[in-house]
């Protein structure tokens, strides 16, 4: 396994469709050509002084940091060019950018949130780039506001004390870790399975006055000792959705980011569906897990905006389904 890059990974499954013209191919690439150069930003960010504000808010509210529009540019400037993607829409940019003209017809509508988890960038902690794919429909804005189950692809990029990019596709979840000497990614995980059930639980406690009243009971019961083993949920956040997520796709678990009431303006969380939400969800049922609202799958919502949110239960079947019976019994 150790000597097939994301290239010969994607050659490989490429085979499977005829019809291919090599377009996934080199949108992937470009993904994590991306991806190296963010990596590349965030390891020099603390010396470079590139750290901090940019003293700008983007459209969800968000104070944007100085490397959040760095990395933003990066992924722009590489899926501009070429017409394979039609449209982005980005965490930091205010409106999805349109690429190619009715002429040109590229083939995919990229969702991207260039750097996940801002607040571990001054503090030099876990973060990550989210994407998911679509192909091109009616080449208008109307392809972002669609089901997740639209994605053809989707995945992130985990900056760690390794660098790592998760991919989805074809029902299948591969992990590819980036090797400095020779600048590849290196398949290290093949057709990852999500337990079914798990023993952590990612949550901002923080925000638990403002939690409805099933959420605090569910987040109660995974406290509460497992008569089989006696022993409870372990806590395990980092302020970094990518990081949190990937703990749990590989040891099981739960992330949740709930509706709460510490803000009218919104009252579904704080993750945002396009970039977010549907990516992960698409990684999460993959690899067998689960992602819903407390109501339904994710996969299913469909954005009424760019920017719009919803709330998030992500990871193993059993908590996820436990998590739904708490917000069923309190209807
Ligand atoms: P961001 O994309 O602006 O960084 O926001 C998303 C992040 C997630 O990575 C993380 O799980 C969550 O926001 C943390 O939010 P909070 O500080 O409210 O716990
Ligand atoms: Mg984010």
């Amino acid at each position: 396994m150790r000597d097939v890059t994301l290239t010969r990974y994607l050659i490989a499954k490429q085979k499977f469709h005829p019809e291919a013209t090599g377009e996934f191919t080199d949108l992937i690439n470009r993904i994590a050509f991306c991806g190296k150069l963010v990596a590349r930003e965030l390891r020099r960010s603390q010396l470079a002084g590139r750290t901090g504000s940019a003293h700008h808010e983007n459209v969800s509210g968000d104070e944007q940091k100085k490397l959040d529009v760095v990395a933003n540019d990066i992924f722009v400037t590489h899926l501009e060019y070429g017409s394979i993607v039609t449209l982005a829409a980005s965490e930091e940019l205010d409106e999805p950018a349109v690429f190619a003209t009715e002429r040109e017809r590229g083939s995919y509508v990229v969702c991207f949130d260039p750097i996940d988890g801002s607040s571990n960038l001054d503090v030099n902690g876990t973060l990550g780039t989210i994407f998911g794919i679509r192909r091109r429909r009616a080449g208008s804005l109307a392809d972002l506001f669609t089901s997740g189950r639209e994605q053809v692809a989707a995945g992130y990029i985990l900056y760690g004390p390794a660098t790592q990019f998760v991919l989805a596709s074809g029902g299948e979840v591969a992990v590819f870790t980036y090797e400095g000497e020779t600048g590849e990614f290196f398949l290290t995980q093949d057709r990852l399975r999500m337990p079914t059930k798990g023993t952590n639980y990612a949550v901002n406690e923080g925000n638990s006055h403002f939690w409805h009243e099933e959420m605090r009971r569910f987040v109660a019961n995974l406290k509460t000792p497992d008569p089989k083993t006696g022993k409870t949920h372990r806590t395990r956040y980092s302020a970094s959705l990518v990081g949190d997520f990937h703990r749990i796709l590989l040891e099981g678990g739960i992330y949740l980011y709930p509706e709460d009431t510490s803000d009218p303006a919104k009252p579904n969380g704080k993750l945002r569906i396009l970039y977010e939400c549907h990516p992960l969800a698409f990684v999460a049922e993959a690899a067998g897990g689960r992602a819903s609202t407390g109501k339904g799958p994710v996969l299913d919502v469909i954005p009424e905006k760019p920017h719009a949110r919803c709330p998030l239960a992500i990871g193993s079947e059993s908590e996820v389904a436990l998590y739904e019976k708490y917000v069923r019994e309190s209807e």
